[in-house]
């Protein structure tokens, strides 16, 4: 079995990691499937939105930690992280679609700081987030110490960092780390049902909210309502508004064709 598992139905691409026996942690065979997926889920306009899980109890447990041979006098740990997890992180970001996030079990490590690179992320009631870098003398990385802070504040950041605990999901919620946790049995159906109802929406619009949401954290406020000018002007040419506003006028569903 691939230990990336690629699906694709009704405009909506799931990403299933699939080494379940080592609650996915993550190994080189999985890159190279996730950077052909991603290079698909760019450039084919019929997917519309990405789901990415993880099969088995466990989302990820982060990088594979028999992979790395630690008698190398040469090992660096920084060429992984430019080779795999830092493009793969910037590309669920860059994507100009929506991603959603069913975190199903424990997300550790890389794995954590994946499931928060996405835009929307749902988790079971019995999974939980864990910054295990401590533990291993190694700082969090894949975006951990850009994501942690800024979703859930510097305190709980350096606590989840430093203390390297277990967060559960629903404080995961209740700090603003993650969208919504839900029922363990719910999960799948409602980050399907959610990545489905994304699938048939504006997509064009929710590329450019991205972007403007990730923008935000960088710019000041005079730049952001620049910016929204700016999209909203390119927005609102595109035929998507057009078929939204009739849509609304003619009290009938949008049929919005996202390109
Ligand atoms: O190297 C680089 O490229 C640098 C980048 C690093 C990015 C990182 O992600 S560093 C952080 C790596 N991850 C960890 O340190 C987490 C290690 N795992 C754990 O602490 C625990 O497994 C969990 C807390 C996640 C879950 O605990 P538990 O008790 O539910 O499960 P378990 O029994 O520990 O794990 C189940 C199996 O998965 C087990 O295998 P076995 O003994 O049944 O054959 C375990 O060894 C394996 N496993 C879990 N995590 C990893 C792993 N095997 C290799 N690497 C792992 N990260």
């Amino acid at each position: 079995m691939p230990s990336v598992l690629v699906s694709t139905e009704a405009g909506v691409m799931t990403l299933t990691l699939n080494r379940p026996d080592k609650l996915n942690a993550f190994v080189g065979e999985m890159h190279g499937l996730l950077r052909e997926a991603m290079s698909v889920a760019e450039s084919d306009a019929a997917i519309r939105a990405l789901l990415l899980t993880g099969a088995g109890r466990g989302f990820c447990a982060g990088q594979d930690l028999s992979e790395r041979n630690l008698n190398d006098p040469k090992l660096d740990l920084g060429a992984g992280l430019d080779a795999h997890y830092n493009p793969f992180v910037r590309r669920l970001r860059a994507l100009p679609k929506p991603v959603v996030c069913a975190v199903n079990g424990i997300a550790a490590g890389a794995g954590a700081n994946i499931a928060l690179s996405c835009d929307l992320v749902l988790a079971a009631r019995s999974a939980s987030f864990l910054q295990a870098f401590a533990k291993i003398a190694l700082v969090p990385d894949c975006g951990g110490t850009y994501w942690l802070p800024r979703l859930a504040g510097t305190a709980r950041a350096m606590g989840m960092a430093l203390l390297a605990d277990r967060v559960s999901a629903e404080d995961a919620e209740r700090w603003g780390l993650i969208w919504k946790c839900v029922d363990d049995d719910k999960l799948m159906d409602e980050a399907r049902k959610l990545a489905h109802s994304l699938a048939a929406g504006p997509t064009h619009t929710y590329g450019t909210i991205k972007k403007a949401i990730y923008a935000s954290a960088t710019n000041t406020l005079d730049q952001q309502l620049d910016l929204e000018r700016e999209f909203q002007r390119e927005v609102g040419r595109h035929t998507d508004y057009r078929e939204g506003v009739a849509a609304f006028l003619e009290k009938r569903k949008p049929d919005f064709t996202g390109r």
